[in-house]
Formats: C-alpha cells, sequence, structure tokens
C-alpha cells in the first residue's frame, strides 16, 4: 500500500487523541437504515472534498485547516446545501472526544468513509487547526456542476491538481447521490452509491447519456434505464481529450484507480495545512481487518 512503515507511529505514543478510536466511532453511526440508501458515508466524503477543496495554492489559504465551515457565511455557500447532515452526525463525536479538531475529525470521518465503503486505505495525519469566522473562504471556490473541462481545470488546477488527479478525484462521484433540496440536481451515480468502485467511470464510458428532460437544472441521465445521472461537469471526463485516456484507465483498472484516488484524497485533505503541524502517519485500519 502506500504508506510506509518505516514512518508509521503509533498513534497513541505521540497524541492525547486515541484517533483509531475516533475512526471506529465514526464507523459506528455510518449505517442508518433511514437515511439515503443506507449509509452517511457518501455525504461525511463530500464534506471532508467540500471543508478542503476551498484550498487556493496562489494565497495559501482555505483548505482543510481551520474547519471554517462552521461558521455561517460558509456553511451558508450554496455548494455546502446539505452539509449541516454530516456536520451535526460528527457533534457527538467531536463531544466524546473534545482533543480532536473540527479539521482533524472533518476529514478522518472522510478517510472513514472511504475505507468503509470498501475504498483503499488512505494515509492520515493529524495536526490541523480551527480557525475563526475570519479565516472563511469566499463563495465561488468549489466545482458548478453545469459548466464544462475548461471549469474544471479553473476550479481544480487553483488547488494544485493535474488532469490525472482531476479525474481520480472524480470517481468518488461512484459514491451517493444528487438532492433536488440540496444541489437541485437529482440521483446516484452508480447502481451501488455506498460502496466505492471503479463503476463510475465504466458506466460513464459504456453507457449512452441523454439530456433528462425536466424542470431542474442541466443533468444526464442513461438511455438504458433511466435511473442514473451525470453532471454535465462528470460527461466532460469523456468529451475532453485532456481528461479521457485517464477516464478509460480507471474504467479498465480498478486497482490503478484506487492507488491513485488514495494519494490525491490524501493531498486533498492536507492542501493548505502548514507541514510542521502535523504528525506522522496515524494508522487507521478498517473495522473488519482489527483483532478483536
Ligand atoms: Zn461531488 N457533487 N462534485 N465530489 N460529491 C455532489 C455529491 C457528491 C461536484 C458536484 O457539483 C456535486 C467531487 C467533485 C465534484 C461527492 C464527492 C466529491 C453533488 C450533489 C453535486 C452537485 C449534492 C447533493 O445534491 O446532495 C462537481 C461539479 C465536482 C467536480 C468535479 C469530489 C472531488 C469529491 C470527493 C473526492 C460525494 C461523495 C457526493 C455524494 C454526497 C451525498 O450526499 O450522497
Amino acid at each position: 500500500g502506500p504508506t510506509d512503515p518505516t514512518k508509521v507511529k503509533d498513534a497513541a505514543s505521540t497524541s492525547q487523541v486515541d484517533y483509531q478510536a475516533v475512526y471506529n466511532a465514526v464507523a459506528d453511526v455510518l449505517d442508518s437504515e433511514d437515511y439515503d440508501d443506507g449509509s452517511y458515508g457518501p455525504v461525511l466524503v463530500r464534506l471532508a472534498w467540500h471543508a478542503s477543496g476551498t484550498y487556493d495554492k496562489n494565497t495559501g489559504n482555505g483548505g482543510s485547516n481551520g474547519a471554517t465551515m462552521r461558521f455561517a457565511p460558509e456553511a451558508n455557500h450554496g455548494a455546502n446545501a446539505g452539509l449541516d447532515k454530516a456536520r451535526n452526525l460528527l457533534e457527538p463525536i467531536k463531544q466524546k472526544f473534545p482533543q480532536i479538531t473540527y479539521s482533524d475529525l472533518w476529514t478522518l470521518a472522510g478517510v472513514c468513509a472511504i475505507q468503509e465503503m470498501g475504498g483503499p486505505i488512505v494515509p492520515w495525519r493529524a495536526g490541523r487547526k480551527d480557525g475563526n469566522v475570519e479565516n472563511c473562504t469566499p463563495d465561488g471556490r468549489l466545482p458548478d456542476g453545469d459548466k464544462g473541462g475548461d471549469h474544471l481545470r479553473h476550479i481544480f488546477y487553483r488547488q494544485g491538481f493535474n488532469d490525472q488527479e482531476i479525474v481520480a478525484l472524480s470517481g468518488a462521484h461512484a459514491l451517493g447521490r444528487c438532492h433536488t433540496d440540496r444541489s437541485g440536481f437529482d440521483g446516484p451515480w452508480t447502481f451501488s452509491p455506498t460502496t466505492l468502485t471503479n463503476d463510475y467511470f465504466k458506466l460513464l464510458l459504456d453507457e449512452k447519456w441523454q439530456r433528462r428532460n425536466w424542470k431542474g437544472p442541466p443533468q444526464l441521465e442513461d438511455k438504458k434505464t433511466k435511473s442514473l445521472m451525470m453532471l454535465l461537469t462528470d460527461y466532460a471526463l469523456v468529451t475532453d481529450k485532456g481528461f479521457r485516456p485517464y477516464t478509460e484507465t480507471y474504467a479498465k483498472d480498478e486497482s490503478k484507480f484506487f492507488e491513485d484516488f488514495s494519494a490525491v484524497f490524501k493531498k486533498l485533505l492536507e492542501n493548505g495545512v502548514p507541514v510542521a503541524q502535523f504528525s506522522e502517519v496515524v494508522p487507521l485500519k478498517k473495522v473488519e481487518d482489527q483483532t478483536k
């Protein structure tokens, strides 16, 4: 895996927080029959992404350090609609482990969700500090789903990502769904929205996608079942010459997708955090891999 075992220390020996215990507490609240497709995992991944994706490499501000989505200006950005569900789910865990910062908790929860939904191990480091309301980023730093490849590059290059990394990150849309009362869009991208797979890339390439005829914002539906969706930004990964080769690679090779996703999700969660703040990599085991 991507973790160098010689660089891994026992978290408990370097910190007052038992991060594996925090991880297990998050894993404990993932499943819920009453919520969406039965798991809070996808919305926790989206919280970690929106907390981190505000990073601007030119000024160094934004990113996961700060957890500024706790404050009204950023919580109310249109892109963050519905993420109160994820933040509220984590609040009792923050109360139980008061030493962990919100910014560490939100990113750790994203890693937990990825790992518990069948995804790769993501190396995670502790050390983020919570900021103040003055550290809130301006609106407009996250991508809009009704645009094209130029927009994706504009948003993701600002965060220091390249075309390959944009495509790998987008594979997270194997998970979860769009909600009309949050983004206005509607429906899931895959038939297994609570398991991380490379199906998003396979479906993008294999299915015929057509404009959905409805009153909502422009989105695509699969011609065959009309039960899946793609955003126009998702479809740019097929039509754009720079993106398409990576879409093809990840559709063919799930382990390559997992390897690249792990690396780029780690990078996303660490963007903008001063390196000196970080601990060593904290080994966070999947629940199924822990010996009882
Ligand atoms: Zn998403 N995303 N995203 N995304 N996203 C939604 C949901 C989820 C875009 C986007 O507009 C939307 C990344 C990139 C991009 C997840 C993870 C990641 C929704 C639906 C929209 C509209 C929100 C709703 O209505 O609930 C765009 C344009 C992106 C540009 C590429 C990246 C990067 C992600 C993580 C690495 C996840 C997991 C969801 C599902 C959330 C849920 O509640 O089910």
